[in-house]
């Protein structure tokens, strides 16, 4: 297991739509250790392997930190099948953007097909902090960031901000 580095904004990989897994065999097993430790180590609540540079579609969640009942969790090739027109609002954070938090709108309920660790496909429906952090690692596993659904102008602001923070560190 092991530690990985997490990529941030403006790195490009995260616009990358992640390929499927045909076969959840040793190697997947292994990102999957590696995306628990770095999303414990961060800390987070979920993690997208795009966000450490690997353009699978697997995410690790947890969210036991916030909400009582959830335990660590799995989802290979995550799909969204349903979603409820009632929406809900919550204050997402992304350990791609850190230290930038921004309420979003979404489904409040999603249901959610995916693969287990053993492959065996599930189906479940969600609501309340799991679907919102479901719907946003689905989304960067299609390549898209949280910041894409608040105000253009919030958007650009925070994306200058990250890009003048990258070239200081490349000069
Ligand atoms: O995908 C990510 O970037 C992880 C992100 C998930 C997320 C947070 C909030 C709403 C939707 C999705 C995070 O984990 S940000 C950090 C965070 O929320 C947190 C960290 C420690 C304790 C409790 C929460
Ligand atoms: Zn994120």
């Amino acid at each position: 297991m092991a530690v990985r580095e997490i990529i941030k904004i403006p790195d490009k990989r995260l616009r990358l739509k992640s390929d499927p897994v045909k076969r959840v065999d040793s190697g997947i097993r292994k990102l999957v250790d590696d995306l628990f430790e770095t999303m414990y180590d961060a800390p987070g609540i979920g993690l997208a392997a795009i966000q450490i540079g690997i353009a699978k579609r697997v995410v690790t969640m947890d969210l036991s930190k916030k909400e009582g009942g959830h335990e660590s969790q799995v989802f290979i090739n995550p799909e969204i099948t349903w979603q409820s027109k009632e929406t809900s609002k919550y204050e997402e954070g992304c350990l791609s953007i850190p230290e930038y938090y921004e309420e979003v709108e979404r489904p409040a309920r999603v249901k959610v097909k995916y693969l287990d660790l053993d492959g065996k496909p599930h189906e479940i429906e969600a609501s309340g902090l799991f679907a919102t952090c479901l719907q946003h690692e689905i989304d960067h596993t299609n390549g898209v960031l949280f910041i894409d659904h608040i105000s253009k102008l919030k958007r650009d602001r925070v994306i200058k901000k990250f890009a003048k923070a990258a070239k200081k560190v490349e000069a």
